[in-house]
């Protein structure tokens, strides 16, 4: 791997996002291959700090923190690999569901899997079902996130509103926030559930069959 492949990927690790600025754009300047410096500085320094979470190494402020680093360096990116035309590993239209205005942990999840290689559609907070409606035919995965135990409810709303429309075996929908249980996601037919951002890449990587 080139060098500076490997100091995006320590700098990420770091939460340093002014060095992953600088050599993400020192890498695209150097023609190295955007798709690589994703892969192999970004996506896989990504997974590793959702592997250090999940054994308890890192926790939610180090990873909003390499999130973030992660996401200085995306926006000279991501022109690139739109020009490149890269396939990303699917689209994701996310939101807080209607009535819910917390987004710490929806954001956290978007960085997550925007590091997994996924495109975002970021659609904020009180999302009504309308909106998740409305963008269902240009995405693979609805990610629903509700924090308060009377919005989760809005979840349901939402995936209701869908079948409506007929969307909704275009798509699938992941939902989590803490609130969240399995069996609700079952309940509601969700496809599926996580319980943190680093899982939620896990659970969204499987239902697109990544
Ligand atoms: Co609110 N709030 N809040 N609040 N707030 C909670 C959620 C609460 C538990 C506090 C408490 O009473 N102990 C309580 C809910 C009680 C309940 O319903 N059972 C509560 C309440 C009651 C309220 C208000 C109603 C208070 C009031 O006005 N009376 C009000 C509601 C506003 C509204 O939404 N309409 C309100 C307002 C607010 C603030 C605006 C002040 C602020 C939000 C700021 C913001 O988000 N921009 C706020 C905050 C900060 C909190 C707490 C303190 C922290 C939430 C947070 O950001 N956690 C919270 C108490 C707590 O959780 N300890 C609380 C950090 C974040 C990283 O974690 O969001 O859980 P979390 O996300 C995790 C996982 O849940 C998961 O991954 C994330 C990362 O690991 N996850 C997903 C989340 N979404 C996912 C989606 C997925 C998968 C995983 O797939 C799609």
């Amino acid at each position: 791997m080139a060098p500076i492949l490997s100091e995006i990927y320590e700098a990420i690790l770091n939460g340093d996002a002014k060095t992953v600025e600088s050599k993400v754009q020192i890498a695209t300047q150097g023609k190295i291959d955007p798709k690589e410096i994703l892969d192999l500085g970004m996506v896989s320094a990504m997974a590793e700090i959702g592997r250090r979470f999940e054994i308890g190494e890192y926790y939610i402020p180090e990873m909003l923190v390499s999130a973030r680093a992660m996401q200085s360096g995306m926006a000279f990116l991501k022109p690139l690999l739109k020009e490149a035309n890269i396939v990303t590993a699917g689209r994701v239209a996310i939101g807080t569901v209607k009535g819910d205005l917390h987004d710490i942990g929806k954001n956290l999840v978007s960085m997550m899997l925007e590091g997994a290689g996924f495109e975002i559609v970021d659609l904020g907070t009180d999302v009504a079902p309308e909106k998740f409606v409305a963008v269902a035919d240009q995405v693979n995965i609805i990610a629903l996130s509700a924090l308060l135990t009377t919005t989760m409810l809005n979840m349901k709303v939402t995936i209701d509103a869908l079948i409506l429309a007929g969307k909704r075996s275009g798509v699938k929908i992941i939902i989590g926030g803490a609130p969240i249980t399995e069996a609700y996601a079952q309940q509601i037919g969700a496809d599926g559930y996580a319980t943190d951002a680093s899982r939620a890449v896990a659970v969204t990587k499987t239902l697109v069959g990544k």
